[in-house]
């Protein structure tokens, strides 16, 4: 499909994907990157990459991420300015898992051109739905693809479908680990929605519905912003 025209050198788009652990945020920005040309950053992919390279970062990293907890946001903002900087980022990009505190918010706003279009959309799911997915998900070792033994499985058990490779259940996907991350999330990204609403850039989605249903009513959402 032909990516569409709604982002511009003059009039760039930041979008930025709010919602809790296992909201769908990794499987819809795979998506919408590919529909609206523009590239999809997530600090919690690029911290996993830092971790198999075990690079300093990764092992910085690593010891929060299993355990629940959030990377120091200076750890955070560092990485996500650098990449932002690199030209692909000069015509927009979307944010997934990013930002998740106050002052990431706040360091994001500094940060941000006045030209730039941002557009904040929160995916909705009640935490009863989230454990459960968690639970279920599969993730690629090699390509990082997403999928889920109860709503999406691959076709064959424990293989990737788009590369073969081996589907491991991520650390922090242990039941113990979600609990913390659910407690994290409520405590310090959840009050992002209301900065973010009151800012009037805040679009809200329900989650709960099928991938394909999400997704279409985040573009109706992205059309409109
Ligand atoms: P991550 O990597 O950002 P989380 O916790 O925000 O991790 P996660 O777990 O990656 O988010 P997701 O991306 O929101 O979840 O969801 P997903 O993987 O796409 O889908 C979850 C499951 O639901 C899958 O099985 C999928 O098949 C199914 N699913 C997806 N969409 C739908 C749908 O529409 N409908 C249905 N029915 N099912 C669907 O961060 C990890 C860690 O990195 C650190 C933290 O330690 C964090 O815990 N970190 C940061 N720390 C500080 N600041 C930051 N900015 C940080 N960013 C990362
Ligand atoms: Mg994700």
């Amino acid at each position: 499909m032909q990516a569409q025209d709604l982002s511009s050198p003059s009039n760039p788009k930041v979008v930025i994907l709010l919602g809790p652990p296992g909201s769908g945020k990794g499987t819809q920005a795979v998506r919408i990157s590919k529909e609206l040309g523009i590239p999809h950053i997530s600090t919690g992919d690029l911290f996993r990459e830092n971790i198999s390279q075990d690079t300093e970062l990764g092992k910085r990293a690593k010891t929060f991420m299993n355990a629940g907890k959030l990377v120091p946001d200076e750890v955070v903002l560092d990485m996500l300015f650098d990449r932002v900087a690199r030209p692909d980022c000069a015509h927009g990009y979307l944010l997934d898992g990013f930002p998740r505190t106050l002052p990431q918010a706040e360091a994001l706003e500094k940060h941000l051109a006045k030209n730039v279009q941002l557009i904040v959309l929160d995916l909705e799911v009640p935490d009863e739905i989230i454990v459960k997915r968690a639970e279920g998900r599969l993730t690629c070792k090699s390509c990082g693809n997403v999928y889920n033994k109860y709503f999406s499985p691959p076709l064959k058990e424990g293989v990737c479908d788009k590369c073969g490779g081996e589907l491991i259940q991520r650390p922090d996907d242990k039941a113990d680990v979600v609990q913390e991350r659910l407690r994290v999330y409520h405590s310090q990204t959840a009050p992002l929605v209301e900065f973010y609403a009151k800012k009037g850039v805040l679009q809200r989605v329900d989650g709960t519905k099928t991938p394909e249903v999400v997704f279409q009513a985040l573009m109706q959402k992205l059309k409109k912003g």
